[in-house]
């Protein structure tokens, strides 16, 4: 039985958004995309990723390159992407919009502006978006997965893509196309492997520029992860995979797994190198769990790797099925101590009864602090709508966690944490705090239009210096909420001055964005 190829992006996003889909009179979902941070150095630039965005100021793993910026043309400080776009009359072919601000400064399709490949009917240009400064210039670069691409063989009905990532390369002309990677680039032959489906960035070496790590989550044997950039290579030069037969992380592995469907990069025990954070929302945790959900940290410089699971000592609650852990991830300095510490979505948390399939989930979101020696469960943190503190009520469908964003807010050095609960049309925004990291005082509650549950508002979340970008891609929109400083536990927003952006509603537009 073949299913029409469009539906695949949703398909995948149903581990993070499953319940909503439902809701929509033409399915519309996010994935579980990736969190990660915007380079500081790097204002305004153009730049990327997946459904979360996230930001530290003060955080050593992304390069530094500010004194550079001014050379930096038609740089962006806001992407959007909308991977069903409708390009040159293909449907879902997808299409990336550059923003300064509230201006739109371009738009991003293939075959257009020098940009290899053909918009092609399901391709979802644009399923996963990040930013980074992959050459060391001091411009932001993009990088833009094309997650159900497929290269050179008809499209299957009803098949994953191969899905590729197309880079472009910020310089004082502007963005130009860099190259295109895929799977082949990692020694493996393409498959239906969605190559792109999650994209994160930052200095994994320390040598001052940005490594690109590739989420593979349909890789053969429970998905995988590409690291490209190493020790000054070219970010086209053969890459490092990681997965979970990798010798060095030697995790049982099937299919459905989806390792890499979420990625984030953090410099966990502060030493300079970031280290990198990859969920597997499928995965099998202890003999049955299905779908309880991994989070593997990877040094890839090292080659160590250690995981978290809902059932390791010192995180709350208990692995069961559908859980979705490590469905979305974000890296911040939440406590300001020079060490990124990790936000874990868990979209399908249950706290109520009921909990019916995978499209349930009231969601929660972990926190895991950094040590000298890497991130620690120890007091680690649980966080709900039902954490005290948090207004409003819970709801069976509100999917909190599908995605994250770190960044800093208000100003004052630690992040501040924005969590998507699309499936309540909400997002909620915790303040970093100097001396106790996250905490519910200030907390934020941001809402979408009133009576519009397909909205998916909070499907995709990110930060940048103008303050907190929210999509909400069933109805094609992203708000824009502005911050200012304010030292101490505030977020700095002010949700009274929103701007939105809007494009067609069958666009997805919103459905990743970056800073
Ligand atoms: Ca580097
Ligand atoms: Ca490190
Ligand atoms: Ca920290
Ligand atoms: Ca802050």
């Amino acid at each position: 039985m073949s299913a029409p190829r469009a539906p695949r992006l949703l398909a995948a996003a149903t581990l993070a958004v499953a319940p909503i889909v439902a809701l929509l009179p033409h399915a519309a979902a996010h994935a579980a995309a990736t969190p990660h941070r915007r380079p500081p150095a790097l204002t305004r630039v153009a730049a990327s990723t997946g459904a979360a965005m996230a930001t530290t100021a003060g955080t050593r793993s992304h390069a530094r390159g500010n004194s550079h910026r001014a050379a930096c043309a038609g740089a962006a400080d806001l992407v959007v992407a909308a991977p069903y776009a409708t390009v040159d009359g293909q449907a879902r072919a997808g299409a990336v919009t550059l923003y300064r601000g509230t201006r739109e400064i371009g738009v991003l399709a293939q075959g257009s502006a020098g940009i290899p490949g053909s918009p092609e009917r399901g391709d979802s240009f644009g399923s996963a978006v990040v930013s980074g400064d992959f050459d060391g210039d001091g411009c932001g670069d993009l990088a833009i997965g094309v997650s159900e691409e497929f290269a050179g063989t008809p499209v299957p009905d009803g098949a994953d893509g191969n899905g590729i990532v197309q880079l472009l390369r910020g310089s004082a002309d502007g963005l130009k196309p860099a190259g295109t990677l895929d799977v082949t680039r990692l020694g493996r032959p393409r498959d239906t492997d969605r190559f792109g489906a999650a994209l994160a960035s930052g200095d994994l070496d320390g040598d001052g520029d940005d490594e690109l790590v590739v989420g593979i989550p349909g890789l053969s044997e429970g998905g995988g992860v590409g690291v490209f950039g190493m020790k000054g290579r070219d970010l086209r030069a053969k890459g490092t995979l990681v997965t979970q037969a990798t010798p060095w992380v030697a995790q049982e592995h099937i299919e459905g797994d989806q390792f890499g469907a979420a990625v984030a990069v953090g410099d966990f025990d502060g030493d300079g190198r970031a280290e990198v954070a990859i969920g597997a929302p499928g995965d099998t945790v202890g003999p049955t769990t299905s779908g309880g959900g991994s989070v593997t940290i990877a040094d890839v410089r090292r080659r160590q790797a250690g995981m978290y699971t809902q059932n390791s000592p010192g995180v709350p609650g208990e692995a069961e099925k559908w859980d979705s852990f490590g469905a979305a991830l974000a890296a911040g300095d939440f406590d300001r101590d020079g060490r990124d510490d990790l936000a874990i979505g868990t979209p399908g948390e249950g706290l109520d009864a009921f909990q019916d399939g995978p499209m349930y989930g009231n969601g929660a979101v972990h926190v895991l602090y950094g040590t000298r020696r890497g991130l620690t469960a120890i007091g680690s943190e649980f966080w709900s709508r039902k954490t005290k503190g948090i207004r409003g009520k819970s709801l069976n469908t509100d999917r909190l966690g599908s995605a994250l964003a770190a960044g800093d807010l208000n100003g004052d050095g630690d992040a501040e944490l924005a969590i998507g609960l699309p499936g309540g049309n909400r997002v909620l925004v915790l303040a970093g705090t100097r001396t106790g990291g996250l905490t519910a005082n200030h907390a934020v509650i941001l809402t979408g239009r009133p009576g519009h549950p397909g909205d998916l508002y909070g499907s995709a979340v990110t930060i940048n210096d103008a303050g907190l970008a929210v999509g909400a891609p069933g109805a094609g929109r992203v708000t824009l909420i502005p911050a200012t400083t304010r030292k101490g536990s505030y977020t700095g927003l002010h949700p009274r001055n929103t701007t939105t952006l809007t494009a067609p509603k069958p666009a997805l537009f919103g459905f990743s964005l970056t800073s």
